[in-house]
């Protein structure tokens, strides 16, 4: 039996992830979940690094009680975010959150000193405020004395198997995310960093996906009482491993991986860095086997799931199902927002931001958890639209449906609504992308699968994929004119 464990850490939570290949399919069985709450601390918003760290080892003892000590370890988490370490390889304090409030301001700026078309054309990767290139200027220009104390700087799951083997690697996909790293030249840039002030040393080597990384070190064997079990690099930025898990079929396909963030994209051989994707703001990031994912980050869920928080801080307590089935239950197209305004990237109370907007924009606000769940999620499916056509632009490709991955799957309102909107079929699954493309690049490294292609397939063949036919398109239609209109997005 070929066991591979996974550990995925997403923005909201985490998981480790068991898997075996058994008659020529994937079985998987979910040793541990685990919340991954942010902390504010005065006022940063941080990672809490060692607790995931510890839940990583819950997850390792977890293996060993059920008996399994698996022939590898992968780890994938979300993208941008680091550590610093000190000259003894110990942490410099907990990793800011990207949706922290210490980069505002320093996207602009860099943009003005360098020029967008400059850094893009280093970078290939869309502009957001809080990519690391922005948090590390920030910590650079404010004389961040952890920065200044720090000898390396390692992205989170780097640090993460940093923890576990004592070995420093970063890897291809998660390095791509930080838009210090040119594709074309193969390295960190160094025009970049130069301009940053941060030296090139702080950087280790950057290992291509499935790449072995490491043994679980002494001292984790001691505590936990487990082997020297390998550790490897896999496609370590969570969406990079979602793309793995896309069960298409065909080398022309559109994907949405759909949780915290929604990502929406396309897989391509060489890097689209030309004025017309800078304009649109789209990325080419890293992807496995020398493929790029040339996408474009929607807000996604975090609206609703901050959304929850807020109505839980007022004391009612909904489930995702709940809300779900209250949005089903209000009225169609009441209200309309673009997700990706900028008032819904730091944390608060979103549904006043929502309130906010609409009184910008003229339309009435939706008051009730129902008519507020709605509308995050038809003005979702409308932004899924144009962001699909954009790839099909840019990448000169007709997309006959789209593949969507990730926790958003459970949300079957959301999955029927997207098809409605695009007008095309939606296939629906797996909804745990990133911990199955984590552990196929596992098993694709050990020689138990011949390529992405054969881990694909057989992925399609395990588990089930759902398929959502477009309907009511005239209402759609007429729904996107409305979005186009409140939004100013142009068609
Ligand atoms: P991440 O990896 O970014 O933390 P996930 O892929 O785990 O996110 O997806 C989490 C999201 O999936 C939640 O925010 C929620 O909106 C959605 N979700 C999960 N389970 C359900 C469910 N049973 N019904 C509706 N939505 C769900
Ligand atoms: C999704 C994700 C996304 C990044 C964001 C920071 O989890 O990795 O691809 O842009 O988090």
């Amino acid at each position: 039996m070929s066991f591979a464990l996974a550990f995925d850490l997403g923005a909201s939570s985490g998981r480790a992830i068991l898997g075996r290949l058994q008659d020529g399919k994937i079985v998987t069985e979910e040793l541990h979940r685990f919340p991954n709450d942010p902390v504010q601390v005065g006022e940063r918003l941080q990672w809490d690094l060692l607790r995931l760290y510890h839940e990583i080892k819950q997850g390792l003892l977890k293996a060993k009680h059920s008996g399994v000590e698996p022939a590898s370890i992968g780890i994938d988490s979300w993208a941008v975010d680091y550590g610093l370490l000190a000259r003894d390889g110990s942490l410099l304090g907990n990793p800011n959150h990207y949706r922290d409030r210490a980069s505002e301001g320093i996207m602009e700026k860099l943009k003005e000193e360098l020029g967008e078309a400059e850094i893009f054309s280093r970078t290939g990767i869309q502009f957001l405020p809080f990519n690391t290139i922005y948090q590390l200027a920030a910590q650079s220009r404010g004389g961040s004395p952890q920065l200044e104390g720090a000898s390396h700087l390692l992205m989170i799951p780097d640090l993460l198997r940093y923890l576990l083997t004592g070995e420093r690697y970063h890897e291809f996909s998660n390095a791509t995310t930080t838009q210090l790293y040119n594709p074309v030249a193969g390295q960190w840039d160094d025009t970049l960093l130069g301009h940053l002030g941060v030296p090139r040393t702080l950087f280790s080597p950057v290992l291509r996906p499935g790449s072995p990384a490491g043994v679980v070190q002494a001292s984790v064997r001691e505590e936990l009482g487990v082997g020297p079990i390998p550790v490897y690099a896999v496609a370590e930025h969570d969406t990079a491993s979602a793309v793995v898990a896309v069960p298409a079929l065909e080398r022309s396909f559109a994907y949405l991986s759909c949780g915290t963030w929604s990502l929406l994209g396309t897989e391509i051989e060489e890097p689209v860095i030309t004025d017309e994707a800078r304009e649109l703001n789209f990325t080419n990031e890293g992807g496995f086997g020398d493929t790029y994912r040339l996408l474009k980050n929607i807000m996604g869920l975090w609206i609703l799931q901050e959304s929850r928080r807020a109505w839980e801080r007022e004391g009612s307590t909904y489930s995702f199902p709940e809300l779900v089935q209250l949005a089903g239950e209000a009225l169609p197209f009441a209200a309309l927002i673009d997700p990706d305004d900028p008032s819904f990237m730091a944390p608060g109370d979103m549904p006043e931001r929502i309130r906010q907007y609409c009184a910008r924009t003229r339309q009435e606000a939706p008051q009730t958890p129902g008519a507020i769940v709605r509308c995050i999620l038809e003005s979702l499916a409308l932004k899924y639209r144009y962001v699909l056509e954009l790839t099909e632009r840019l990448s000169g490709q007709q997309f006959s449906g789209l593949h969507m991955v990730g926790g958003g799957i459970h949300n079957t309102l959301l999955c029927q609504w997207t098809a409605d909107a695009i007008g095309k079929p939606v296939w629906a699954g797996p909804s745990e992308g990133s911990a199955i493309g984590n552990l196929a690049v596992q098993w694709i490294a050990r020689g138990d699968f011949k390529d992405i292609w054969e881990a694909r397939s057989v992925i399609r063949e395990s588990f089930p994929v759902t398929t959502y036919e477009p309907g009511a398109s005239q209402a759609w239609e007429a729904a996107y004119e409305q979005f186009s209109r409140v939004t100013g997005i142009n068609r």
